[in-house]
């Protein structure tokens, strides 16, 4: 969407997103006014002089809403209100800051979503630009805001988009894009799996080159699409893994083998593969990706070794915020040798915790806190419940034998108890340094 200086403009929600939203409109001559439901939204001293701030429930400002012409809605508010039904209705356009960037980007855009992985992938693409020459600019729901990219002028842009903002997103022009997996997650701002995953494909609506996970149909585009690329760590595709040679493969082409990959986990092989995907529609040269590839380690809090203590692993997952997550960590440890123990617990955010049951039978014990706990008890009757991150380390250091690992992978949010995922992995850090 293009501004115009004529129309009156709100941004709902003074996150870190919607203050970037205020400070992108006062740069082009517009002051917005500003909504948020919170009584003193932290970042409201960061707003620019002359801005209002109207705080508290968005229903007491209809009145006010109604005047405008313009809704930018943050990702942390849900757009699928009685509120915002009327404020549409009444023919107010109600978009992100994600359609704002839409329509004033003037370089290829890369955008990657799905239930896990996002962060790596983006990281790696952009990672790979870098490592090619490209000048790169990275944001989205992986940290910056996309308006502030904007300042970088780059020549390639990597978006990673959560389903928040592709729900508010309508004329985003990619150049390429991926759904790299969809699983249960934010089932709390959801209807069901298919309501949530509509919201993720939304990526592929202006895509030149749609990359998608051949093992994951949910993750395939609903329609027909111009370019079609899948990758796969089960068969072959155009981006795959071939066992037999522990190989990563394009089309016939070995690329590199498994092992000179820094990344562990089958997992990362998928994140891999999609970035490589990506990559090659971007034009990014081959070899750059193939050193990012050889020196990338992973991101911290995401299956991360973090120390051992007596011949025991210990393993950082906090990133796990859902059980799509935990799984791929349990289904990559399943290939090692040793027994796991796992802590797990927190904010389920809506989620049925069944799925999870088929991978905590083989587990040597399970230990669960946090808010629900008692939710994962039901669904692994024999696991062990405590009341805190350090109960549950102190209960797996009693049991592990050497050779053995012990795995915080929580399949929840964590904002139950902690500031956000990174407190809850740095404190068990913290614990297991002290063993
Ligand atoms: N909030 C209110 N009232 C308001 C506005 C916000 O209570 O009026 C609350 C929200 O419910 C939420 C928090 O404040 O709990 C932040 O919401 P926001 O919309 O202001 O968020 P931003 O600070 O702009 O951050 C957002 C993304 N956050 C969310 O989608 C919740 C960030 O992703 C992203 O990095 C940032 O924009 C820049 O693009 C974070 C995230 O948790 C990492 N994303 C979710 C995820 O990855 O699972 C989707
Ligand atoms: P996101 O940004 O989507 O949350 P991250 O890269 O931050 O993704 O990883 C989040 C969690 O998901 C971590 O626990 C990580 O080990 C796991 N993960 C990463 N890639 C994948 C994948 N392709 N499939 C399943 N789980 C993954």
């Amino acid at each position: 969407m293009v501004i115009h200086p004529t129309q009156q403009y709100g941004v709902i929600g003074l996150g870190r997103s919607g203050l970037s939203t205020v400070e992108y409109l006062c740069q082009h001559g517009v002051t917005p006014l500003v909504f948020d439901t919170r009584d003193t939204p932290p970042l409201a001293a960061k707003l620019p002089d002359g801005v209002a701030l109207l705080t508290g429930e968005l229903t007491s400002h209809e009145d006010v809403l109604s005047g405008l012409d313009v809704l930018i809605v943050g990702p942390g508010l849900s757009i699928r209100t009685d509120l915002f039904k009327r404020l549409k209705h009444q023919g107010k356009s109600v978009i992100g800051d994600v359609e704002l960037f839409a329509g004033a980007v003037d370089a290829p855009v890369i955008a990657i979503t799905g239930s896990n992985g996002k962060t790596t992938v983006t990281t790696l693409v952009g990672e790979m630009a870098r490592e090619a020459g490209i000048e790169v600019a990275v944001g989205g729901n992986i940290g910056t805001p996309v308006l502030a990219l904007l300042g970088q002028h780059a020549k390639l842009y990597v978006l990673e988009l959560s389903s928040f903002q592709l729900e508010t997103t309508d004329n985003l022009r990619l150049r390429a894009a991926t759904v790299l997996n969809v699983s249960a997650d934010h089932m709390n701002r959801y209807h069901d799996l298919s309501d949530y995953r509509d919201a993720k494909l939304r990526i592929y609506q202006h895509c030149q080159c749609c990359i998608a996970n051949a093992d994951d149909p949910q993750s395939w585009p609903n329609a027909e699409v111009d370019s079609l690329q899948l990758f796969s760590i089960e068969k072959k595709a155009d981006y795959w893994i071939n066992e037999s040679e522990s190989a990563l493969m394009i089309g016939d082409e070995c690329l590199l083998h498994c092992q000179s990959l820094k990344m562990s986990g089958r997992h990362n092989w998928a994140n891999a593969l999609a970035a490589l995907a990506l990559g090659d529609a971007a034009g990014i040269a081959r070899e750059a990706m193939i050193r990012t590839l050889k020196r990338f380690s992973g991101l911290a809090h995401r299956c991360e070794t973090v120390g051992y203590h007596q011949g025991v692993r210990f393993i950082n997952d906090s990133k796990a915020t859902n059980i799509g997550a935990t799984i791929a960590a349990l289904q990559g440890f399943a290939y090692e040798s040793g027994q796991t123990w796992l802590i797990a617990g927190g904010d389920g955010k809506g989620a049925d915790f069944n799925e999870l049951s088929p991978w905590l039978a083989p587990l040597a014990g399970l230990v669960v806190f946090g808010q629900d706990a008692a939710r994962l008890q039901q669904v692994c009757p024999r696991a062990k419940r405590v009341d805190d991150l350090p109960q549950a380390l102190s209960w797996c250091v009693a049991k592990a034998q050497k050779g053995d690992r012990v795995l915080l992978s929580p399949a929840c949010a964590s904002l139950d108890m902690y500031s956000g995922f990174e407190a809850r992995g740095e404190h068990f850090r913290q614990l297991v340094e002290a063993l």
